[in-house]
């Protein structure tokens, strides 16, 4: 049986198939894997993940906290510095094993589709339910009916389409004016122009804008309020903006802004019906295009800045996490 009757208003649910669950990654091609590969030409790799320990907020976004390192024990003893000779008598091997407890969201990392849906009408009865892309619903992948919750949107579809393509870099500082942090479509467009960069259907879009550097300066003690008025995002509130992506074809968004997008957090009310969120909603709610956060482009920019460049190679698998609805990662773009 179908999930929905009603799809969203400008959505692709369905077009990729009835059980879709990667939306744009669809796009993902050999062929365009090829023209990813084609766009190496200095054999440069840069790491675009922040330490994972940054921003170094606690609770601030959704009570994501920062990574806590665990040591494990076996017969009373850390296993940190371990004589194995304890398990094994004559060995003189040492042995070092951690764990991790980790909010999977609160560094560099993908939004899965699973992590923003919407109340919307599916089924058609008149009565409006909780559905994710496609018309996935979130209460029906309880693990035994509890926690931990397991969502079969979860970040494991994108782990298996690999993540590997052509990318293009954009540095939204070229086309912002001084009238504040927000990026619409004139300004987007001013910086495309600028770089002469040439974003296709099928390609990963980076967004740089300096939020990156802005954190890493404030060494794990972020001033919010700077980095607001300071982190250059899009805005979602723009609908040419919102219909370039529809039209672009691009399979992945990714910022080294938390948010990709600005968030209006003071104005305390969303109208009815409208999304806290609209590029949210329209990625991974009605298009499937995964989101990537909190990115660091810094390095990337400057290099491709030098040398009058935008396009390159990116490799960037989330963990193999089974339903869990973000993972961090560790991109590496070769140029
Ligand atoms: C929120 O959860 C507010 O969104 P994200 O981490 O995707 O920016």
């Amino acid at each position: 049986m179908s999930r929905w009757i009603n799809r969203p208003e400008g959505s692709n649910w369905g077009d990729f198939g009835e059980d879709d669950q990667i939306g744009r990654m669809n796009l993902l091609t050999p062929e365009k894997r090829l023209e990813g590969l084609a766009e190496v030409r200095d054999g440069r790799s840069f790491t675009l993940s922040l330490p994972l320990d940054y921003p170094g907020w606690s609770g601030v976004v959704m009570g994501r906290e920062p990574p806590e390192l665990l040591t494990r024990q076996v017969s009373g003893r850390d296993v940190y510095n371990y004589p194995f000779g304890e398990l094994m008598p004559g060995s003189r091997d040492l042995v070092c094993d951690d764990a991790v407890t980790l909010s999977t969201q609160y560094s560099t990392q993908w939004d899965s589709l699973a992590h923003w849906g919407r109340m919307f009408d599916a089924d058609g009865d008149g009565v409006e339910e909780a559905v994710y892309y496609n018309g996935y619903r979130a209460d029906e992948h309880l693990v035994g009916g509890k926690k931990p919750y397991a969502h079969r949107l979860g970040i494991e579809n994108l782990a298996m389409a690999g993540v590997q393509g052509r990318a293009v870099l954009i540095d939204l500082e070229a086309g912002r004016d001084e009238t504040g942090p927000s990026v619409g479509y004139d300004a987007f467009m001013r910086a495309i122009a600028a770089q002469k960069a040439d974003v296709r259907a099928g390609d990963f879009l980076l967004l740089w804008g300096g939020y990156d550097e802005l954190l890493l300066s404030m060494n794990k003690n972020p001033d919010s309020e700077r980095l607001a008025e300071a982190g250059v995002a899009l805005d979602g509130s723009d609908n040419r903006l919102l219909q370039w992506i529809v039209d672009s074809g691009v399979v992945a968004i990714c910022s080294d802004h938390p948010a990709v997008e600005q968030v209006a957090f003071e104005h305390g009310r969303c109208d009815h019906g409208a999304s806290f969120l609209p590029l949210h909603e329209l990625c991974l709610f009605k298009l499937g295009i995964h989101l990537g956060e909190m990115w660091y482009l810094a390095e990337l920019a400057r290099y491709m800045r030098a040398a009058g460049r935008s396009a390159f190679l990116l490799t960037a698998p989330p963990l193999r996490l089974p339903g869990s609805v973000g993972s961090p990662v560790t991109p590496v773009a070769l140029v």
